[in-house]
């Protein structure tokens, strides 16, 4: 990785985080429009211009001859990347720990975000003691004429549905968690906790940072000034693989996933032992068979799905703890199975039914009566800072 910056002022108000990709007939534009959009007064110190650019085109050439340019009122930092590691969502990771303002606010470089909002950003955020302010398209006053076509308008509104549907806690306040413009508090960013997926990296900064209060400014999404977009269908599939992940990366997230994946269990259970007791077989060593097909099915979906990237552990000593946890409410259920049936003359496949339903209730009570304790309320309880870690600042970049 190479970098070059020049004329870098010291403490900074705040740092405009540009990824770019290839947008070199963009960026004279975008200059112009920021130096407008930016006055530099000399009594405040200029923001950072933070360029972080995987191009192979002569975007970085450009950026680099302007920020050296006599007479150039901005601090332009380049952080040109020879390995484009995580695309853009990678890009913006890269910027966060590079930022040296108290606010970092991130933009397009094709102009579809007008540069003239940046200073309304910050004060937004100061103003209203917010850790995140996105420019909506959605709020009041905002719009998304910029989206091309009917497709595009659709794809973003039924994204911006899922995912608020998806992570209605972490996106309260946020009406436009597809937006790629946005400021944010760095000391609410840990980058290190970051593993963005493509493009939405503001749905990454929601969840993952420590954000209190959230902001909106409306705005309109402008067209494209120039140049090819870069996103795909591709992206797309990616998007939707960011959602699971992230949803996944909750515990609540995992519960939810587990629950359901135990629930379907019950259906190769059920089935098996039907067609067990028909071949002949008692009620009672079938539904043990019946178990082991159920717990096969959990174990392969969780492998598959859930816990995929946790298969650390030797495979037979995971199954082996997992047959054991599988195994242990047998001990309950086949003496209740044979009460129910053989005691009060219950059909075999209801009673099983009713036994999975009871080990259930006992497994949740025991769960939450004897292990997750509600804490007992403090008499008088005192919240500390929940604030992350302050990023540490680099003392200056170097080519
Ligand atoms: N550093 C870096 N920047 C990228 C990468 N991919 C895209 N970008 C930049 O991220 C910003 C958004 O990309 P766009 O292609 O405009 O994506 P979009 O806004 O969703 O698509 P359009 O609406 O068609 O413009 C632009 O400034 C791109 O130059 C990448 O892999 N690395
Ligand atoms: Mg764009």
């Amino acid at each position: 990785m190479s970098f070059s910056d020049l004329p870098i002022s010291i403490d900074p108000p705040f740092t405009v985080l540009i990824p770019t990709f290839n947008e070199q007939e963009n960026i004279p534009e975008l200059l112009r429009r920021l130096v407008e959009a930016l006055p530099v007064d000399g009594r405040s110190p200029a923001p950072q211009l933070l360029f972080v650019d995987d191009s192979t085109d002569r975007t970085p050439d450009l950026l680099r001859e302007a920020a050296a340019a006599a007479g150039c009122p901005l601090s332009i930092t380049v952080l040109h990347r020879d390995v484009p590691e995580g695309g853009l969502g990678g890009a913006v990771v890269a910027g966060m720990r590079q930022a040296v303002g108290e606010w970092v606010v991130v933009m397009d470089a094709d102009l579809q975000h007008p540069p003239a909002l940046l200073p309304e950003l910050v004060e937004a955020g100061r103003r209203q003691q917010a850790d995140l302010v996105v420019a909506s398209r959605y709020a009041v006053g905002g719009s998304r004429d910029g989206l091309a076509g009917g497709y595009r308008t659709a794809v973003s509104g039924a994204s911006t549905l899922l995912t608020k549907g998806l992570f209605a806690r972490e996106l309260r306040g946020v009406s436009d968690p597809m937006s790629g413009f946005f400021a944010i508090r760095r000391s609410a960013v840990n980058p290190s906790e970051l593993r963005p997926l493509g493009y939405k990296i503001l749905l990454e900064l929601a969840v993952r940072s420590r954000i209190r209060k959230v902001a909106e400014v409306p705005y309109t999404f402008g067209e494209r000034y120039a140049g090819t977009s870069k996103s795909t269908v591709r992206e797309g599939m990616r998007f939707l693989r960011h959602l699971l992940t992230l949803r996944l990366s909750t515990p609540a997230g995992r519960a939810l996933a587990f629950g359901l994946i135990g629930l379907s269990g019950v259906l190769p259970n059920l089935g098996l032992l039907h067609l067990l007791v028909r071949a002949g077989m008692h009620y009672l060593p079938a539904e043990v068979v019946a178990n082991q097909g159920a717990l096969l099915w959990n174990l392969t979906l969780l492998e598959s799905t859930l816990f995929r990237d946790r298969r650390h552990r030797h495979w037979a000593s995971r199954i082996g703890r997992f047959w054991l946890l599988g195994n242990a409410d047998l001990l309950l259920r086949i003496p209740l199975l044979a009460l129910l049936v053989s005691g009060l003359g219950m059909q075999v496949i209801a009673a099983t039914a009713l036994t999975l339903i009871a080990s259930f209730a006992v497994r949740f009570l025991v769960a939450e009566r004897m292990i997750y304790v509600p804490r007992r309320a403090a008499p008088s309880s005192v919240v500390a800072g929940i604030g992350a870690q302050p990023v540490p600042v680099p003392a200056a970049s170097v080519e």
